[in-house]
């Protein structure tokens, strides 16, 4: 199986972050964990991105805050996927994060997932290798059929708690 990287701009990016590391473990995908910095260390993040798909990734996961350009640097440097993550690190609520990730120029995308979705990154790597793992895409189906239950175990709470 590919291997998914994830990148992030500063370790203090760590706490979002688990939540894609925690993810890509409960599906068993494999993953390596790098900090590089688009603005303060470029040409190790570039070069990260431009060996990747030699170095056996199949999609890479890029979080960072405030003028979040680690995405699209690594896009930049890359044919494989990126997926951005915006980090909320400062008092504009990620917003700024959100908006320098997303906002790329046509012939270079990064799928920017919501502030702090570092999870639903992780999910989306492993809907990408499971186009052609049938075992990994059972998986899938497993984990939202589960996610399916916990919601109509609460819609049946609510429904009994307030309905007459
Ligand atoms: C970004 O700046 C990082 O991704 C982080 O979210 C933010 C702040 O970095 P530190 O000052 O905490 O290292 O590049």
């Amino acid at each position: 199986m590919k291997k998914i990287a994830i990148v992030m701009g500063s370790d203090s990016d760590l706490p979002v972050v688990e939540k894609a590391i925690n993810t890509l473990k409960e599906f068993d995908v494999p993953f390596e964990v790098h900090v590089y910095s688009a603005h303060r260390t470029p040409n190790e993040a570039g070069e990260f991105a431009a060996k990747a798909r030699e170095n056996g990734f199949g999609a890479i996961i890029a979080a960072a805050g405030m003028a979040a350009h680690l995405a699209g640097a690594m896009a930049a440097r890359s044919t494989l996927p990126v997926v951005g993550i915006p980090v909320k690190s400062t008092n504009l609520d990620g917003m700024d994060a959100l908006l320098s990730t997303v906002q790329m120029p046509s012939g270079m995308p990064v799928a920017t997932v919501a502030i702090n979705g570092a999870a639903n990154a992780a999910l989306l790597c492993i809907q990408m290798l499971a186009i052609t793992d049938e075992a990994l895409a059972a998986k899938l189906d497993e984990a939202r059929a589960k996610g399916a239950a916990k919601v109509l175990a609460a819609n049946k709470a609510v429904e009994e708690k307030f309905n007459v």
